[in-house]
């Protein structure tokens, strides 16, 4: 593993601009702060707050086991370990259209730049989890949909997920809905597939004809070359999990590596040193703060 510590990306580039711009903008799943801070200085402009990866990390199911309050506190953690926006799946909602308020308008008091919602119901099911996957009936997500916008006001982003290829309900249906959750308020679509090859994604895209921005999740169909998304026009590219699924194969590899050995010195060039985790947690600056405000005695040098 490389040693290499990279330099901080800030950005003042809003969610809202990466998204409508016309370049394909990608953003990188974190589920911690220390997910964050590494994926902001990676170079990512912004962030995917998965809930996946959240539950997985808290040792939960994507079923809507973690509480909407122990994601919040998790976005808190990745919003502060970082200087780019954050987009936040918010799954359905938790509930209703007052759950739905409730949970954005946190986000966005604790520094989220906007929340993701999907068509579904509470509790949801991961969507590449078992076949059944009902869908919200579209007026009442619509509603979700608008009581959100009408709290958060219009620079909190937006984002409506479409569940209906996922359910397998097919391609006209997920433009119904699309229609009624662009006409509900919503910024930007994520339409959502389980496919290995991205054609319901371009067939949908095709119809759509950008009329509100597209957002895809290509975690099934990976092997896509991104110049076919910019093609298609798509607004954004979601890496959604790789980060979690790298830290389980990571740390999959040094356990039985040491429980092997019975030592940790075989291991110790391939792990991140402590130097590279104190500089991604930034403990310069609080050296520098101790020399600023504590008494020359405490710190050590009365
Ligand atoms: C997530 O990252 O939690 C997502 C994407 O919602 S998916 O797991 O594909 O549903
Ligand atoms: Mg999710």
């Amino acid at each position: 593993m490389s040693a290499e510590v990279l330099p901080v990306t800030t950005s003042s580039t809003t969610l809202r601009e990466l998204i409508i711009s016309n370049d394909l903008t990608f953003l990188m799943e974190a589920h911690d702060g220390l997910s964050a801070a590494i994926a902001s200085r990676a170079g990512f402009k912004a962030l995917w707050a998965s809930g996946l990866s959240i539950s997985s990390a808290l040792g939960y199911r994507d079923a809507n086991e973690a509480s909407w309050t122990q994601v919040g506190d998790v976005v808190e953690r990745i919003v502060e370990a970082t200087n780019v926006p954050v987009l936040v799946d918010g799954d359905g909602g938790f509930g209703n259209f007052n759950n739905a308020r409730i949970i954005a308008r946190k986000l966005k008091q604790r520094g989220a730049s906007g929340i993701c919602l999907e068509d579904k119901g509470f509790p949801k099911m991961n969507s590449f989890v078992g076949d059944k996957q009902p869908l919200a009936d579209i007026d009442e997500f619509a509603g979700r949909l608008k009581a959100v916008k009408d709290t958060t006001g219009p620079d909190f982003v937006l984002v409506a997920r479409i569940e209906a290829l996922i359910a397998g309900r097919g391609l006209d249906e997920a433009l119904v809905r699309a229609h009624a959750y662009a006409r509900a308020g919503a910024d930007a679509i994520l339409i959502h597939s389980r496919k290995g090859v991205p054609d319901e994604i371009l067939a949908f895209t095709k119809e759509w004809k950008n009329k509100l921005p597209v957002m895809i999740v290509p975690t099934k169909y990976y092997r896509t070359p991104v110049a076919d998304y910019r093609a298609a026009g798509i607004s954004t590219v979601i890496w959604a999990n790789h980060n979690m699924r790298a830290a389980i194969s990571a740390m999959r590899q040094v356990c039985a590596r040491i429980m092997q050995e019975e030592s940790i010195a075989g291991i110790e060039d391939e792990i991140a040193t402590l130097d590279e985790l104190f500089e991604l947690m930034n403990y310069g600056e609080l050296l520098a703060a101790e020399e600023k405000y504590l008494p020359r005695a405490e710190n050590g040098k009365g």
